[in-house]
């Protein structure tokens, strides 16, 4: 039997662990890995034509299954194309590797051929980036790597040469042998009395979720209950909270609801749960702020904290309950529920089909794949302006999922992260609500969605401009520039690749092309002629008196209808 070589070590101990799939493109200092892939057929190769589209869905099969997802590259440039989707994932805080393969080991430091440092490329979005330069390292840099990756969450890096992936092994196969190890992490008794004290004391109390609230629903439900608060969340928890939620008043933040604005605005204690919501100007001033989150290093970070605590929001909330009051006052609660209920019915009037005229709303498109989408479909949305409309428009329920950069906030995610999602998903229904500049920048994988045969249903937002980019420009106070675009049929691009492609002009053909699409065995595309400018200025508010204040005036301007915004800055703003 021919002898075990080191890249074959790896493909074991990756599959050992779980790993179904790697990520990437493949080049000659991948050969011994590539090569030990298909001989052993334990993993699936797949085959993507950009390496950040790679990293992008290692990084989304991540986020959806919580287990160690992998991705590849060769030396040099395939795996510095890898860079913008690892920060991507270090940022979401999802496990992934990624296998950097080196020029040969007996070049390094000669300038050679396609050589980079990916030590010192990747130190700032990873927790682990080692070198492995001789055979005797293995597995157990690699097993260092993933043991990182899972329990730091985030991204590692082994850095491969070539050369030494075709030697031969040393060690035979994995040294560890045990299960992640997950922990509940809870703060002290002294520490929880207190935290009861200061939410006893209150009768205002307004609650912040995020993604950390992921897997204790029911604690937050009745954690609100007791408490009488409303819950605001932060986008990354929108999948996680706001369902089957009494207490739901939506999200806060440039693209989030006067009604989440105000619950936290208003409250007298803002209790925070595993969120990093990074806007500081959306924190109330003057209430007592308290914040759990199970990362000691993220309290305090976004806004002054009277009271930080260290716990698993599960275990924290399990064990505060019992030492909680049952609030008796629910006026607080009761008006953030009432301008909620008016702030939805506002954006729901958006989502009209506008009689039948062009250009279509997007709020409409949004509405039409929520009405339309399965129970358990899987969602990407571009950063831009899909991910307002994702954000507004699609319902979670615990089932659904969804996708985006959210905390790295680069363009062109969302095709990505749908192919890791049906990669990972293959008998769920995945939709990627692409832009038309987010869609052209990584273009090419539409030809991954045909020559792997994933059946994604691709939906672009077509309004020929950077509009998001151009409603900031104008926020701002300046004029558009560079943000126009001049695109192709997409439509036309997807049949020459072999999808299914389909333009819809006017709102009566949105919900039959959605539902052929969605029903289409196999990949398809449906272009969407939106309008630009939907987020229409405040009719009121001139260019020159909106510098200086244009976070808010940017917000007037995401609210959809300038009028009430516009309120939402006098009131808090101009007094
Ligand atoms: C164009 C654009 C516009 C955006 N506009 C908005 C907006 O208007 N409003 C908005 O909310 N967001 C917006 N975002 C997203 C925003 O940038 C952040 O990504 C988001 O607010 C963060 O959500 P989060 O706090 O839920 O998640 P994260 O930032 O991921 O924070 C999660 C926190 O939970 C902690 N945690 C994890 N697990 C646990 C656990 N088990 N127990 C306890 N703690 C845990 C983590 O340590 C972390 O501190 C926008 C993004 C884009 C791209
Ligand atoms: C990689 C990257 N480049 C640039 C930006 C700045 N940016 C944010 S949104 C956006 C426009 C996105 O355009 P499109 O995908 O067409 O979506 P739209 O807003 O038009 O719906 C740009 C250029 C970014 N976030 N990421
Ligand atoms: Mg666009």
């Amino acid at each position: 039997m021919a002898k075990k070589k080191v890249a074959d070590l790896l493909v074991d101990v990756l599959a050992e662990a779980g790993v179904r799939q790697i990520y990437g493109v493949s080049g000659d200092s991948l050969n011994g890995i590539t090569d030990s892939i298909r001989a052993k057929k334990q993993i699936q190769w797949v085959h993507v034509r950009h390496e950040e589209t790679a990293a992008f869905a290692a990084g989304a099969e991540a986020h959806l299954t919580g287990r160690l997802a992998v991705c590849a590259g060769s030396c040099g440039p395939g795996n510095l194309h890898l860079i913008n989707g690892l920060y991507d994932c270090h940022r979401s805080r999802v496990p992934v590797l990624a296998i950097a393969a080196q020029i040969p080991s007996n070049e390094i430091g000669s300038g050679y051929f396609q050589e980079t440092h990916p030590e010192h490329l990747f130190a700032q979005c990873s927790h682990y980036c080692e070198l492995v330069s001789q055979p005797e390292q293995m597995p157990r840099v690699l097993e260092i790597a993933m043991q990182t990756a899972l329990s730091r969450r985030g991204v590692s890096v082994v850095v491969l040469p070539g050369d030494v992936a075709l030697r031969d092994a040393v060690e035979q196969g994995s040294r560890l042998h045990f299960p992640e190890p997950k922990p509940s992490v809870c703060p002290s008794d002294d520490e929880l009395t207190i935290l009861a004290k200061a939410l006893n004391n209150s009768k205002k109390t307004t609650i912040l979720g995020g993604a950390g609230c992921a897997g204790a629903h029911q604690e937050l439900m009745e954690l609100a209950g007791k408490l009488q608060a409303p819950i605001v969340h932060a986008m990354r928890g929108k999948e996680f909270i706001e369902y089957d939620n009494p207490f739901d008043v939506g999200m806060t933040g440039l693209l989030g609801f006067s009604s989440g604005y105000q619950a936290m605005i208003n409250c007298d204690v803002l209790l925070m749960i595993g969120t990093d919501f990074p806007y500081q100007q959306f924190y109330p001033k003057d209430a007592t702020v308290l914040q759990i989150d199970v990362r000691g290093e993220q309290l305090g970070r976004r806004t002054k904290v009277d009271y930080g605590f260290v716990g698993d929001t599960k275990t924290t909330l399990r064990a505060l309950l019992p030492k909680l009051e049952q609030n008796q006052f629910d006026e607080h609660l009761q008006a953030s529920l009432e301008h909620y209920r008016k702030a939805r019915k506002g954006l729901d009037e958006l989502a009209s089909d506008g009689q039948g005229k062009k250009p279509i709303h997007p709020q409409y498109l949004a509405r039409v794949l929520d009405e339309l989408a399965t129970k358990d479909a899987i969602f990407s949305c571009d950063v831009g302006t899909p991910t307002v409309w994702a954000a507004r428009y699609l319902t979670m329920n615990g089932r659904r999922r969804l996708l985006g950069s959210f905390n790295h906030g680069s363009m062109a995610n969302a095709l990505p992260q749908a192919i890791g999602a049906q990669v990972s998903h293959p008998g769920r229904q995945v939709i990627s609500l692409s832009g038309d500049g987010g869609l052209a920048m990584l273009l090419g994988d539409l030809l991954t969605l045909r020559q792997l045969q994933f059946p994604i249903k691709v939906i672009v937002f077509k309004n020929n401009s950077l509009a998001f980019v151009e409603l900031e420009m104008k926020a701002a106070g300046i004029l558009d520039f560079g943000t126009d675009l001049q695109n192709p049929n997409f439509a036309k691009v997807a049949e020459a690749a072999g999808l299914l492609g389909l333009t819809a002009e006017t709102p009566d053909q949105v919900r039959p092309m959605i539902t052929q699409a969605l029903q289409h065995d196999g990949p398809a595309l449906v272009e969407v002629l939106v309008s630009r400018h939907e987020l229409s200025m405040p009719p009121t508010i001139t260019v020159e008196q909106m510098k200086g204040f244009s976070l808010f005036m940017l917000r007037a301007v995401l609210s959809g209808r300038g009028d009430e915004i516009i309120d939402l800055a006098r009131t808090n703003l101009l007094r």
